[in-house]
Order: structure tokens, then C-alpha cells, then sequence
């Protein structure tokens, strides 16, 4: 046998580079369930579970496809309790003469990888991850020389490279961006979407007593555990989305509703992660709603700009920015995560929503990730490496690759500017406006300060107060800072007094 390909828990696509590389008639495949992947951080039980039944699932797939697979099975006591121990044991079994690798989404995983040539004394052939639509190279391309790299520039490339949403050299319906329609609260309504369930076959199963008994230390529930693990069900997951919540998906992209913990959002990230969807052809199929007139512009160009424009952008940035990015820390916070991020146990009705459904799927939507406990730990001031070491471990979708820009970046500001012109603050009245949270609330949303008031108004102003050195000269924050300056001492002191109240209880 001349070569070992390693498939990676995130790499479960047919198409992978690794294997393009090579053929069933000329290479293995090794998979490993290891104690170093799944304990790293204390990843949610259904990420775990996610995982290793995915990767099964997969091995069997290949295995039909005629490759052979040496999948090892998650074992407390392996002596392989990592990646490289579980490659260097199939390399003393058998021999090889290449290893072959798609890059890792993770930069501790790259740089350990990049040692495995001169370690185990076998040619390494590392492949680029042919999964996303723009290389290294072409991200570095497009950033080079530019003082700042915003998304929408980056998109538009993007747009015309891929030639989705255009008509010849201009975008479908004369508007690059429908933003500005993808701002409506939701209501309440009998016919909305349910996210689809997939019961678990004899193999899931396996999985998720293993998880049960081993993982129990780790955070979340394991069950009802109704995620698709097959590509065959991540791909039915798709064609529900695509004809029950796209056409809805635009107008109520930043809403929030107390009992609806999916919205019309498409649940899908999981599984374009770990590699179950593709991308590209998820976007066409999209496109192909819009063309047949089946659902809005405003809606398609909503979900085609998160997939084929921040998706790509966020990776590109994590690559550009290397390994220390996750370290950065503009603003100096050093405040330890508050306990009820891993509990849920909160007075506050919005960050007990969006911890809770955190908790029990895996899942929360973007404006529960960035405008409700994003915000909340940028205007307490948490430590972003901290902050980032949860998001990581308690979505099901989270590589780093995808969640340290995020976190470190749009959400907490911690690279100074990079992702967002400014930081994403907010006093309660965004949450008002776009959720039901706050009627439900033990605080007052519209009480600035006192016992009672919404924690997120008094923190908001103070975040602004405590930050003056790193934000006041902030183009974009002149008018907040103006308001700031145009209040009584008493009321600025009240607003810093109810902070430090809200502060100490954390
Ligand atoms: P939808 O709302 O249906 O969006 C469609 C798709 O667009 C998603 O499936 C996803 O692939 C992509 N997408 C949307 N927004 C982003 C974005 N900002 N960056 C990258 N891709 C995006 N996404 C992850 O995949 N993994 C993470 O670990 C992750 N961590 C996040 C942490 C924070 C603080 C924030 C603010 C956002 C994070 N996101 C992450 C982005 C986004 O919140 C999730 O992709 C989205 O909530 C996944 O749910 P969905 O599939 O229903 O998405
Ligand atoms: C997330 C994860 C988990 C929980 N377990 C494994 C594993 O046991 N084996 C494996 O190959 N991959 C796993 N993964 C996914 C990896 O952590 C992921 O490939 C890296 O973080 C790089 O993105
Ligand atoms: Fe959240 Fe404040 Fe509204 Fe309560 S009042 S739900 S804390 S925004």
C-alpha cells in the first residue's frame, strides 16, 4: 500500500482533497475517535455525539465506495489518545510512503501537523481545503493593500466569481446588500417551520450511550438527539429548509421569539462544517428558489451573503491572522466568564433564552450569539479568550476556523477592529426592539438605572465610560459619546453605580 490518507471528524466529504489525491486502489484511510479532539475543550455532549456518529456513518460510506477504512472507535483507555499516536500506530502496522492530510480547520492542529514529516519520517503531503470557495492565495490577494478589509467588498468578488444572484456584470435586482429589508420583528404564528428531527439508527445509538457514559462531565443535553448525522439526511435537512423557511428567511434574519428557538433560520452550519453539504451547491439551490420566483430576493441574497460572503470572509481572516489571533484582547477585559454561561441560571430572560437553547441543541442563531450573550460579555467585559473557549465548546458547529473571528473579532472587538468598524454594544432597547424576551423579564427594559433596570443599559453606558482611551476617537461612536458628554454628572454616576451593582453579582 503506497499511501494513508487521515480524514479528519470535520472532513466527511466524498470530495475531499485527501482523496482526491490518492485512490482506493493505492491508499487507506484512517479515522480515530480520540480523547485529545473530544476533551480540548468541554465540548456539548450532542457535539460529541454529532461527531462520531457522523464519522461512522462516513467510513461506511467510503467503505461502499470501495476504500478501506481503519476507523478507530472512541476507548477511554486507547493508548492512540490523539491524532498523531493514532497515525504513528498505523504507520508501524503497515507501510507507507505517503501520509496525505486536507489542511486542518485549526491552527494548534496545522502547526502540529506541519512537525509529522520529520516526526514519524514519512512524506507528509498536506492539501488545501478545496471545500471553500476561495483559496488562501485568493483571499490573500484580495486583502493585500487594502487598509481595511470589509465583507461587503469581499463579497461582491465573490459574487462575481461564483456569478450567483447576477445578471451579466450586475447584481440581480441593482442592489448588492437587501440588509436594510432583513430587519423585521417576529411574531408568533401557527405555520412556522419546524426544525426537521432524525431518529437515531442502530449506530447512532451506540454512540450516544458511549457519549452518555464517558462524556458526562461535559456540558449540555444529550438527548432528544435528533440531529442528521448521514449525508443523505443532512441533504433532506437542506430541501426542507429550502422550501419551508427560505422564502421567510430575509425579513425575520434578526429576530428573536421566547419558545421558537430556530425561527426561519436553516439549522444547516453543522453540517456544511463538517463537510455533510456543500457549500457552492447549497447556494445554487437557493438561487434557483429566487429564479423560479418561489421566494424573495431580499431573502436568497440574505442567505447567499452569510454562505459564499461572511463564511468565507471569517475563514479567511483566521488564516491571514494566525495562531495568536485568539490571544488578542484590544480592550484589556479580564473578567472571568460568569458561571451562568454554563448553566443558563440567570435572572435575565434573553441570556436565559439564548443559554438555555445553547444548552439543550447545540444551537442558538446569530443575533442570540452576537447581540445577547456576545454583547453581554463585551459590555461586562469578560476575558475574550475565555468567551471564545465557550463558544467553541458549545455549538455543534464550532471549529475554530469559524468561531474565533466571531467571537474574538465582530462580537467583543478584542482585535481592535478588524471584522467590525465598531464594537457590536448595545443597551436593552435592540433586545426590545427585536424580541419578545424582555416582556417576560424580571428587569425593566426601559428603566436606565435602579434595581430593577435592564442590566444591559446601565453596562452599556459604562462600557462606553470605562473604554474612553481605545474608543472615543471611533468615527462611528461620536454621536453615542456626544450623548455621554451631554448628561448630568448624577445621571452618568447612577448609570456607573447600577454597572458596578450589576458587576458584582456576576
Ligand atoms: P443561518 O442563519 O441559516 O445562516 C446561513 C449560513 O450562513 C449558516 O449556516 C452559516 O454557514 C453561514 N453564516 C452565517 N453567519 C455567519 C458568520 N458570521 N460566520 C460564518 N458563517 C456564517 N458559525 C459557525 O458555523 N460556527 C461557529 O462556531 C460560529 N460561532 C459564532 C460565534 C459568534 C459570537 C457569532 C456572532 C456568530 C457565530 N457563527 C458561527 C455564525 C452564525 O451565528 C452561525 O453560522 C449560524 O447561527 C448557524 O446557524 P444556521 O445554520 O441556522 O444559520
Ligand atoms: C470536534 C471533533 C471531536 C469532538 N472529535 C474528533 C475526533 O475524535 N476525531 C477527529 O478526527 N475529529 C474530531 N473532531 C473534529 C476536530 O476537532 C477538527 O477536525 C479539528 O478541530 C480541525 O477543525
Ligand atoms: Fe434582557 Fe434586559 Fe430585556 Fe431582561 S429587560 S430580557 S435583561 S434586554
Amino acid at each position: 500500500m503506497t499511501d494513508l490518507i487521515l480524514v479528519l471528524g470535520d472532513q466527511l466529504s466524498p470530495d475531499l482533497a485527501s482523496l482526491a489525491a490518492s485512490s482506493p486502489q493505492r491508499a487507506e484511510i484512517v479515522m480515530a475517535e480520540v480523547a485529545a479532539e473530544a476533551r480540548y475543550v468541554r465540548h456539548h455532549k450532542k457535539k460529541i455525539a454529532f461527531t462520531f456518529a457522523a464519522m461512522r456513518h462516513f467510513a461506511e460510506e467510503l467503505r461502499a465506495s470501495g476504500w478501506t477504512v481503519h476507523n478507530t472507535r472512541y476507548d477511554p483507555t486507547s493508548p492512540c489518545p490523539d491524532l498523531a499516536s493514532a497515525v504513528s500506530e498505523r504507520l508501524e502496522q503497515t507501510r507507507y510512503d505517503r501520509l496525505i492530510v486536507t489542511e486542518p480547520g485549526e491552527w494548534r492542529l496545522k502547526q502540529e501537523m506541519d512537525t509529522w514529516q520529520a516526526r514519524f519520517g514519512v512524506d507528509v503531503l498536506i492539501c488545501e481545503d478545496t471545500r471553500f470557495l476561495a483559496s488562501h492565495g485568493e483571499f490573500e490577494r484580495w486583502a493585500d493593500g487594502r487598509k481595511q478589509l470589509r465583507m461587503e467588498y469581499f463579497y461582491r468578488e465573490m459574487r462575481r466569481r461564483t456569478g450567483l444572484l447576477m445578471e451579466g456584470d450586475k447584481p440581480a435586482g441593482g442592489k448588492w446588500n437587501y440588509d436594510a429589508e432583513n430587519r423585521k420583528p417576529a411574531v408568533g404564528d401557527l405555520f412556522m417551520p419546524q426544525a426537521p428531527r432524525y431518529r437515531p439508527d442502530a449506530l447512532t445509538r451506540e454512540v450516544l450511550d458511549l457519549v452518555g457514559t464517558h462524556f458526562a462531565d461535559h456540558i449540555g443535553q444529550l438527548e432528544p438527539f435528533v440531529l442528521a448525522v448521514t449525508r443523505k439526511d443532512a441533504e433532506a435537512a437542506r430541501d426542507h429548509f429550502i422550501a419551508r423557511a427560505l422564502p421567510a428567511f430575509g425579513d425575520y434574519q434578526d429576530a428573536m421569539l421566547s419558545g421558537e428557538d430556530f425561527l426561519y433560520h436553516s439549522l444547516l452550519s453543522t453540517y456544511l462544517n463538517a463537510g455533510l453539504l456543500d457549500p457552492l451547491d447549497l447556494c445554487k439551490r437557493a438561487e434557483a428558489e429566487y429564479r423560479a420566483g418561489r421566494a424573495p430576493l431580499n431573502a436568497v441574497e440574505g442567505y447567499i451573503r452569510q454562505i459564499i460572503g461572511w463564511r468565507e470572509y471569517v475563514r479567511g481572516i483566521y488564516w491571514r491572522e494566525g495562531p495568536d489571533y485568539v490571544r488578542r484582547n484590544a480592550l484589556g477585559a479580564d473578567r472571568p466568564l460568569p458561571e451562568f454561561y454554563w448553566t443558563g441560571d440567570t435572572d435575565m430572560a434573553c441570556m436565559s433564552a439564548a443559554i438555555g437553547q445553547t444548552l439543550e441543541h447545540g444551537y442558538a442563531h446569530h443575533i442570540q450569539r452576537l447581540m445577547v450573550t456576545g454583547t453581554f460579555a463585551l459590555l461586562a467585559g469578560v476575558d475574550p479568550f475565555e468567551l471564545h473557549e465557550w463558544y467553541l465548546a458549545v455549538y455543534t458547529d464550532a471549529y475554530e476556523w469559524v468561531e474565533a473571528p466571531n467571537v474574538i473579532g465582530m462580537s467583543q472587538f478584542a482585535d481592535g477592529g478588524l471584522l467590525g468598524s465598531k464594537p457590536y454594544a448595545a443597551s436593552g432597547a435592540y433586545i426590545d426592539r427585536m424580541s419578545d424576551y424582555c416582556g417576560s423579564c424580571g428587569y425593566k427594559v426601559k428603566d436606565k438605572t435602579g434595581p430593577q433596570s435592564c442590566p444591559f443599559n446601565s453596562l452599556y453606558w459604562d462600557f462606553l465610560d470605562r473604554n474612553q482611551g481605545a474608543l472615543r476617537g471611533n468615527p462611528r461612536l461620536g454621536p453615542v459619546y456626544r450623548n455621554w458628554d451631554r448628561m448630568s454628572e448624577d445621571k452618568q454616576d447612577a448609570y456607573r453605580a447600577r454597572a458596578r451593582d450589576v458587576l458584582a453579582k456576576l
